[in-house]
């Protein structure tokens, strides 16, 4: 039975080594446990491939770069149908396709166009004068979505006064009207800015002619020693004046009267008190702060009136 044992005993140590070598094949050094490979076929899944959409090139994407009639170009947000010069009108003539605000930059010859004597081109997008930035002979010009026709002109173009004589013929005597209409739009909007000032320069001068006058005089109605004349007992019984400006009480009744600030409910508020002045008699008043004043005649209370003094 001892050779026996020593076998079980001997068979249990090898088991577990056998064990303690496969655990140490099968578990990583970080602890982990990880499918074994290579001991087992893997079935390895490849899904089909998938169909991608893609989207038509955008125009602006990649920018359109060629050359035309020896006039190299690049172009965005466009594509260019043609490009042609026209030497009777010193011209370049850009036709194009535009979905996108975009942009053009062109390098024209002397032979395409010849320029001002200052280096300079004018330059249409559809009849409208635009803006552009020139580098040389390279002009980079902005185009708004659905442009269709780039004008670049030389020193045919004279601005203000078109060269008639080299403007002669069908198709461009159109584009020449569309510039004739873009100055002469031009020249409106001068007019109108200066119609627009000049009616600013009317208005100021209403305003300060519409400024109460600095001096007034105010006079009691015929017969408003007796009640009946209220409320306008005063002649004008609202009178307004600029600050620092003169109120005269003229007395031309034949009563003698009083315009004294205050209300005749109230009393004297002790701005300014003519006292009586009798008849064909005046007192003057200065008013220097801004404000309504009520005044009354003392003789007549029913007599009321009103200084603003702006
Ligand atoms: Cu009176």
């Amino acid at each position: 039975m001892a050779g026996v044992d020593k076998f079980g005993v001997i068979f249990t140590v090898a088991f577990v080594a056998a064990m303690i070598v496969i655990m140490a094949t099968v578990l990583q050094t970080d602890g982990t446990f990880t499918q074994s490979t290579d001991s087992t076929p893997t079935q390895t899944y490849s899904p089909p491939p998938t169909q991608t959409y893609s989207p038509p090139p955008t125009p602006q994407a990649a920018p359109q770069t060629s050359s035309s009639d020896n006039l190299k170009y690049t172009i965005r947000g466009g594509i260019v149908d043609s490009v042609s010069s026209d030497e009777n009108h010193n011209a370049v003539k850009i036709m194009m396709d535009s979905r996108l605000d975009g942009q053009l930059t062109i390098t024209l010859t002397s032979d395409s166009v010849t320029p001002f004597d200052d280096g300079t081109y004018f330059v249409t997008v559809d009849g409208e004068e635009v803006e552009f930035t020139q580098v040389g002979k390279r002009l980079t010009i902005d185009f708004m979505a659905n442009s269709q026709k780039i004008m670049i002109f030389g020193e045919g173009y004279k601005s203000g006064g078109h060269d008639m004589s080299s403007m002669g013929h069908s198709e461009d005597s159109k584009e020449h009207e569309a510039m004739m209409a873009a100055d002469k739009a031009a020249a409106d909007k001068a007019a109108a800015d200066k119609a627009a000032a000049d009616k600013a320069a009317a208005d100021k001068a209403a305003a300060a002619a519409a400024k109460a006058p600095m001096a007034v005089t105010i006079e009691p109605v015929e017969g408003s020693g007796a009640p009946g004349c209220e409320p306008e007992c005063y002649s004008p019984s609202t009178a307004t004046i600029s600050a620092g400006g003169t109120v005269t009480f003229s007395n031309t009744d034949m009563a003698p009267h009083t315009s004294t600030s205050g209300t005749a409910a109230n009393g004297p508020d002790g701005v300014f008190d003519t006292s009586l002045i009798m008849a064909n008699a005046s007192f003057d008043v200065t008013l220097d702060d801004a404000g309504t004043y009520p005044y009354f005649c003392m003789v007549h209370p029913w007599m009321e009136g009103t200084v603003i003094v702006e």
